[in-house]
């Protein structure tokens, strides 16, 4: 049976389609139909931002502390919910059910985070150069908070978003991706339920990318959003930073990566393979910490892709509800840009040398459920040996189960290839080596930096983000989210009676 959604603005589902219908089946049996969306349109998405606008001069005035015991409660909502909402994400995306409970665990864990932030929301005071006037600093609330969000993690990372927004006292209009609208909206019913949220303080908007676009334009020409969050790709996020420029607005950004893992000669090379296996093909590759390109020093790149090919051709790929390293892809637009690329690559990457540079070693490039080909939308792992740096598979953001390899010499040239790509998103090096640990992290691009581990798989309380076209270096979870959800205030209080003026009565030993 599938499940029908709508838009739901100030505590009201909308009615009707305005945007029109999406028939969302199940990605790994197409056949299946699991949702059916009711899709709103750039008036819903302007109607959400004023609701949420409007609701939000109630919900600063509710004490900071009350707001984090909502977050606390919607916290154990979700846990109470757990494989329900987990199974929800697996039947709609295909995202392994293992990896949907992490995924799940994830809010829980942000939740429990930031629940706290509640009781803290510290400002500071600061000495003033006169006698007898303070200087205090406060956090303030953005206003309303407009969250667009991607499918590939469709319940975790729109909450990266909405708890440290809502605890810090902003409202928000939530725009999940359009074929994720069941997992999004169990999402936003625990939040409202569990949090006991007023009509307003959360608005879910189901539209598509052209709708929401121009509502967006249209909230802000008319100034019901304060703040833009958006987990994309690079190409929209350009859009979306342009129009948040032209209005003044710093959007926080968490765009596309071309994540690269550097395996050293002193590497466990059995480490670095199961590394390479989880962040390169794990979730099918659709993951912006993805792993692109390993960077293998060429004494033990033989060796390192030997061990590769054959763990891949071991994997087990399939049904999500199956233990399996990934399922399909998450929607039939990326699998059709996918296989437009791998197209590319077949032909590109045939051309090559006979000496075996540039081939493709793993995997059989061929859509199809192992024993079933027509059942959904399944590719097989595809390793790419010998990439080079001009190759598109070297510079291009693939979201789908390739991994390039190319080799070097010295490390100077390791840490250079890491950083060609023009992404900085996450980044990855296998070492026994002190000194390379501390050369690579100062010398990457990458946000986020991780040594003999993935360049996925994110903890809910350290800083995420991406610079270069990863983003615009702003940073989400744990205490560094709150700059991207609060603007600084400062006052100053004089009580000494008398018009003090800085600077020119400086107090005086
Ligand atoms: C994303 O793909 O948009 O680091 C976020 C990870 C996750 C988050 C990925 N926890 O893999």
């Amino acid at each position: 049976m599938a499940r029908s959604v709508a838009s739901i603005v100030a505590g009201r589902m909308v009615a009707g389609a305005p945007g029109g219908t999406l028939q969302r089946p199940n990605p790994g049996r197409t056949a299946e139909l699991v949702t059916e969306v009711s899709l709103g349109d750039a008036a819903t998405f302007a109607e959400a931002a004023g609701a949420a606008k409007a609701a939000q001069r109630a919900w600063v005035d509710v004490p900071a502390p009350v707001r984090g015991s909502a977050i606390g409660k919607i916290g154990r909502l979700v846990e109470a919910n757990k494989d329900r909402l987990a199974r929800i994400v697996t039947e709609e995306i295909g995202k392994p059910l293992a990896e949907a409970l992490g995924e799940v665990q994830e809010i829980i864990d942000t939740c429990d985070f930031f629940l706290g932030e509640g009781r803290r929301l510290y400002g500071q005071t600061v000495p003033s150069e006169m006698p007898d006037k303070q200087l205090f600093t406060f956090r303030n609330p953005m206003g309303a908070v407009a969250v667009i969000t991607a499918g590939n993690f469709p319940v975790a990372v729109p909450s990266w978003y909405l708890v440290p927004a809502l605890v810090t006292g902003n409202t928000v209009v939530w725009k999940p991706a359009e074929y994720a609208a069941a997992s999004a909206h169990a999402l936003y019913e625990l939040f409202v339920h569990g949090g006991g949220l007023p009509d307003g303080v959360l608005n879910l908007v189901l539209a598509d990318g052209e709708q929401t676009y121009a509502g967006l334009e249209a909230s802000l020409e008319a100034g019901l959003v304060d703040k833009v969050g958006f987990t994309g790709s690079t190409l929209v996020g350009r859009k979306i930073g342009a129009l948040c420029g032209s209005h003044l607005q710093t959007p926080c950004l968490e765009l596309g990566g071309k994540n690269p893992q550097v395996v050293t000669p002193s590497a466990n090379l059995d480490l670095a393979v199961e590394g390479a296996l989880f962040s390169g093909f794990g979730t099918a590759g659709q993951r912006c910490t993805s792993l692109g390109t390993v960077i293998v020093h060429e004494s033990v790149h033989k060796d390192f892709l030997a061990r590769f090919d054959a763990a891949s051709r071991a994997a087990r790929i399939g049904d999500a509800f199956e233990d399996v390293l990934y399922g399909p892809m998450l929607d039939e637009r990326f699998a059709r840009r996918y296989e437009t690329f791998l197209g590319w690559v077949k032909d590109h990457h045939r051309t090559y040398g006979s000496d075996g540079v540039g081939r493709i070693t793993a995997g059989n490039p061929r859509k199809g459920f192992v024993g079933d080909p027509e059942a959904g939308m399944f590719y097989h792992p595809v390793i790419v040996d010998g990439v080079r740096r001009d190759d598109d598979l070297f510079l291009t953001e693939t979201f789908g189960p390739i991994v390039g390899v190319t080799t070097y010499r010295d490390f100077d040239e390791a840490v250079e290839l890491a950083n060609a790509h023009g992404y900085g998103l996450s980044a990855a090096i296998y070492t026994t080596d002190p000194h390379e640990v501390w050369t690579f992290r100062r010398g990457t691009s990458a946000g986020m930096v991780s040594v003999n581990n993935t360049t996925s798989g994110a903890e809910a309380h350290l800083p995420f983000g991406g610079n270069g076209k990863s983003g615009n270096g702003s940073r989400q979870s744990g205490q560094w989210v709150l700059d991207q959800f609060t603007r600084w205030q400062s006052m100053n209080w004089d009580h000494s009676g008398r018009l003090q003026k800085a600077q020119m009565d400086v107090a005086t030993l």
